[in-house]
């Protein structure tokens, strides 16, 4: 520890802190401009100088150590001086616009002028005049306010590792652009406004959709309802409208956004929002009192019920939705229904992961933390578009490779993660488990394997030796297309690296032998005893904001919350105990069996809580045959989705800005979701929509907060026990918590694994459901773009991100294109045995022949997609389908 004297008060600090850490610590607010805690001490604005006794000149506090005994004064005379001379040469080049700047109010230059009396521009020197850039769909570059802080391009390059921005020309004509000095529109830009969030002037500005002034707006701190990395951010809300998103500065993201959690919220206040519940009276919706609808479904399903009993009921639960949400979802299927049948969209996603990992494990989820990647040596991203899906997540992974980890890249599209990769596999579709046996039969031909750890911790060793020895590069090199030299590459630095890590997603798990993909995923992470150690392991990054929640709340139909078998005995008595009423050991139907079965008539009713399977599912036609087939459907959503349309009754739900829970990330970290606004019309909660809906069905629940359903959930489920709102109210904790006391486990299988023994399941290489043939010539895989989330309910609403990617588009490789006769930009006809759309093609090389990709946020991908399940996990194969292609 040292000891220093800051304006008269002792105080210790640790060795290497700062002079500006110091203080700070001491509540003393020395200006900064250039400052960033995130980055390295810059010292470029000098604003933060202060006097140390004895120094022969003031000394920048931001990139100033203290010593022992330093004497530090923090707002002496000559330290005044020199920060008025400091903003005198800042506003002698600035235009002092602040009666109508956007950020007049939360303006540090305004701020400190105002600080040190600073009027006017003394120099009254040359002003170099700026043309503003307004090029972007979300924000503003004003250089003229430009203070040349560069904090802009220092995250742009060191924290968002995009590098879109940078300094150009010298001296006076300094200043920030982008290459070749071209319009950000041009740019490498992502448009994740890590930017803007540091600009402490107005140089970068949000375009408003709204007018508002900082000083207007509550802010409140809640989670990023989109993807699984679970952004912490603040809704800025204005007479009681979201008006903007700024982020926070706390674990996950460390202050870090991406466009659609930062700029696309105005689906939240969207006048297509629904705002009443709807019942369809012949053919035709009617907006209805709430009771009406209430008392219209609780009567259809108790009908249902006694005809044709419980389990002709199902119900597909959100993983959009909260946790409190989601627990009620799966009581009410449970406990009040008296069926298992529920499910969620995790059924597409991940379900492979949940029983693959639960397996070889003995827990299905990540088994490190976001923040861990950063100190890897090495991360094998397989199957997962990382910057595109979950962006924040992959700026730890950018940041790794700046600290110089290795960079292998198993997909087969180019991705950005592929620029500078040192091994980048463009494997065929479907061939994971040929892949990763091949870098497994290196890993053991050369002895690279961890001996000790597969000895002491895992068990089967044998039978993997055994089958991974058949798959030899060369052999995989015909099955897969990459390079036998590349596998043996990728397998030595996996295995020779410190700490390996291995990130992977839908490219894994969509196959129709997914579990198998995943299975072999554990398997070379176990061999090379990459488990239970920082900056490794296993890490499914999960896709919905609330994925992890909704899994680990029990809705799946084989589960109670936390995972609790529905057949184990114990379990069933256990929560019979707890909710009072007889329940049943048999597991339920998934989402494609629900299908089935409401095709053959086996299921009458289905209550569908925020899912849209009339753009999400595969095979649409066969999806909305099911749905028509049904005697009764309820949709509760925000929006009148395509799914809705087919309803009976569709409910209006609260958004996320209009509720009070908890949502899990993608690392387990449990954190809580804030109610900004009151609900938009008439829209309720949905947990209260349930809980309604059991009191009219005859079973009695006292819950009356979410904060009371959390309660119930930390006593039924052993990995929140530990959980409570206060807990969780700065900083989210991280799955198991095992009590009041517990502090969460940000890696899981330390000792020993969850199963005890990690356990080698090894899988032979099989091909796809479907295959290339004359008719069908090509293979078809489906995913994201990062401008857009799923079905678009939300992001479609968004005229920015519209004005991105406003519509469907096959990516196709030049080799083929030319072969087809088909132009960049072209309407093209892509069919499948299932159907056929009209798409514009991209021609690009960052695809392999023979396999083209669609996005599947519009409709058209869907149409062609096939429902080949992964037998013991029943995901349906959206990586491979195939199709042909003809110009139009
Ligand atoms: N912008 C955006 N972000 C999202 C979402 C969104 O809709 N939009 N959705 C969220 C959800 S729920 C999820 S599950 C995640 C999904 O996140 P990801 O899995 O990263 O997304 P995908 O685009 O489905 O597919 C990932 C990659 O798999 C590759 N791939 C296809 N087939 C194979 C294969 O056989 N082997 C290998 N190794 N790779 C293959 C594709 O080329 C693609 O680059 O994203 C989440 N984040
Ligand atoms: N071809 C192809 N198909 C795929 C995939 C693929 O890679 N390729 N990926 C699959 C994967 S991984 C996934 S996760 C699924 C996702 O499939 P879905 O879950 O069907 O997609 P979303 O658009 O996220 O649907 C969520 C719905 O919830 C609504 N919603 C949002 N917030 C709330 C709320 O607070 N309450 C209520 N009640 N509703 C709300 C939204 O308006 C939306 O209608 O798609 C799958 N489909
Ligand atoms: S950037 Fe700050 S000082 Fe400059 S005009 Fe805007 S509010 Fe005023
Ligand atoms: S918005 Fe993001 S990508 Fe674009 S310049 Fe700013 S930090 Fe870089
Ligand atoms: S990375 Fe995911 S959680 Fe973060 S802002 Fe983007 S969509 Fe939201
Ligand atoms: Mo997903």
């Amino acid at each position: 520890m040292i000891n220093l004297t800051i304006d008269g008060v002792k105080i210790s600090v640790e060795e290497g802190t700062t002079i500006l850490e110091a203080a700070r610590l001491l509540g003393k607010d020395i200006p900064t401009l250039c400052h960033d805690e995130r980055l390295k001490p810059h010292g470029a604005c000098r604003i933060c100088v202060v006097e140390v006794e004895g120094a022969k000149s003031l000394l920048a506090s931001c990139s100033t150590p203290v010593q022992e005994g330093m004497v530090v004064h923090t707002e002496s005379k000559s330290v005044i001086e020199a920060r008025k001379t400091v903003l005198e040469l800042l506003i002698s080049n600035h235009p002092l616009d602040c009666l109508t700047c956007e950020k007049a109010g939360d303006c540090k230059l305004q701020d400190y002028c105002y600080r040190y009396d600073i009027k006017e521009d003394k120099y009254g020197g040359e002003k170099i005049k700026y043309e503003l850039d307004d090029s972007n769909e979300f924000y503003i570059c004003d250089q003229n306010k430009c203070i040349l802080c560069g904090k802009c391009v220092r995250v742009c390059n060191e924290l968002q590792c995009t590098g879109a921005i940078g300094f150009a020309k010298r001296g006076f004509y300094t200043h920030i652009a982008v290459p070749f000095d071209r319009k950000l529109y041009e740019s490498d830009c992502v448009s994740c406004g890590n930017c803007v969030a540091v600009c402490p002037v107005g140089a970068l500005t949000v375009k408003k959709r709204d007018k508002y002034r900082a000083w207007e707006v509550k802010k409140v701190r809640t989670t990023c309802s989109y993807c699984g990395v679970g952004c912490q951010m603040y809704l800025l809300v204005k007479d009681d409208k979201v008006v903007g998103v700024e982020p926070c500065f706390s674990e996950p993201n460390k202050g870090l956004m991406c466009v659609k959690g930062r700029f696309a919220y105005n689906f939240i206040n969207h006048r297509d929002r629904l705002k009443k519940p709807l019942i369809k009276k012949n053919g035709e919706f009617v907006e209805v009192e709430w009771d009406e609808a209430l008392d219209y479904v609780a009567s259809r399903l108790k009908k249902i019920k006694d005809e044709y009993g419980s389990d002709s009921i199902a119900g597909f639960a959100s993983a959009r939705c909260t946790n409190e949400d989601n627990y009620m979802f799966q009581k009410f299927m449970r406990a009040v229904i008296g069926t298992n049948n529920v499910d969620h969209c995790a059924r597409l996603c991940h379900a492979t992961t949940v029983t693959g990992l639960a397996t070889t494990f003995g827990s299905g989820a990540m088994t490190n933390s976001i923040g861990e990647l950063e100190k890897a040596d090495c991360i094998f991203i397989i199957g997962s578009n990382t910057t595109e899906t979950h962006p924040v997540t992959a700026t730890y992974i950018k940041r790794a490779k700046l600290n110089g980890a290795k960079i292998i890249v198993a997909d087969p599209r180019e991705i950005e993660l592929t620029k500078g990769a040192d091994v980048f596999m463009q494997l065929k579709p479907g061939t994971n488990v040929a892949l990763l046996n091949a870098m497994m039969n290196v890993i053991i031909e050369e002895g690279l394997e961890d001996k000790k750890f597969i000895e002491e911790r895992c068990e089967n060793f044998e039978e993997l030796v055994e089958i991974v020895k058949q798959y030899t590069p060369e052999k995989v090199e015909e099955i897969t297309g990459v390079k036998a030299e590349l596998i043996k590459e990728a397998a030595r630095l996996y295995a020779m690296s410190e700490k390996s890590s291995i990130v992977y997603s839908m490219g894994i798990t969509q196959h129709s032998s997914g579990v198998e993909h995943v299975y072999s995923v554990a398997n070379l992470a176990m061999l090379c005893g990459k488990i239970g150690k920082e900056g490794c392991g296993v890490n499914p990054l999960r896709g919905q904001n609330n994925v992890q929640g909704a899994c680990d709340m029990g809705c799946l139909p084989d589960v109670f919350p936390g995972y609790q078998k529905v057949f184990v005995k114990e379990n069933l008595e256990k929560f019979e105990g707890a909710w009072g009423v007889k329940l049943s050991d048999k597991v339920g139907l998934t989402v494609p069996e629900v299908f089935k079965a409401a095709h053959d008539g086996k299921v009458k009713a289905l209550y569908i809580m925020g899912e849209n399977p009339m753009v999400s599912d595969p095979d649409i036609k066969h999806v909305e045959e099911a749905l028509n087939s049904l005697e009764f459907l309820v949709v509760q959503d925000i929006f009148l989705t395509d799914t809705a349309k087919l309803a009976d009754v569709v409910l209006p739900a609260a958004s996320f800005a209009e509720k009070d829970g908890t949502f899990t990330n993608s690392e387990r970290r449990v954190q809580r979701v804030r109610r900004a606004i009151n609900s938009v019309g008439e829209a309720r909660e949905d947990w209260r929509i349930i809980k309604e809906l059991m009191i009219r069905l005859g079973y009695e629940c006292s819950l009356n907060s979410s904060k009371d359903v959390m309660e119930e959930i930390s006593k039924l489920t052993p990995q929140y026990r530990g959980i409570d709102y206060e807990r969780i109210e700065e900083k989210g904790l991280q799955w198991p918590v095992l009590d009041k006391n517990h502090s969460g486990t940000p890696i899981l299988h330390v000792e020993k694994f969850a199963r005890g023994k990690g356990l080698f399941k090894p899988a032979h290489y099989k091909a796809a459901a479907e295959t290339p043939d004359s008719e069908y010539p090509l293979i078809l895989t489906t995913g994201r773009v990062l401008y857009h989330y799923h079905t678009m309910t939300m992001t479609g609403k968004n005229e920015g991100l519209m004005n991105i990617v406003g519509e469907p588009f096959v990516e196709i490789n030049p080799m083929n294109a030319s072969k087809l006769g088909i132009k960049d930009g072209e309407m093209v006809e892509v069919t499948s045995r299932r159907g056929s759309v009209k798409v514009r093609a991209k021609v690009t090389e960052r695809i392999e022949e023979d396999v083209v990709f669609m996005p599947f946020h519009f409709k058209e991908a869907n149409t062609l997609t096939n429902t080949a399940l992964d037998e013991v996990t029943k995901e349906p194969e959206l990586k491979v389908c195939t199709v042909r292609i003809n110009r139009l």
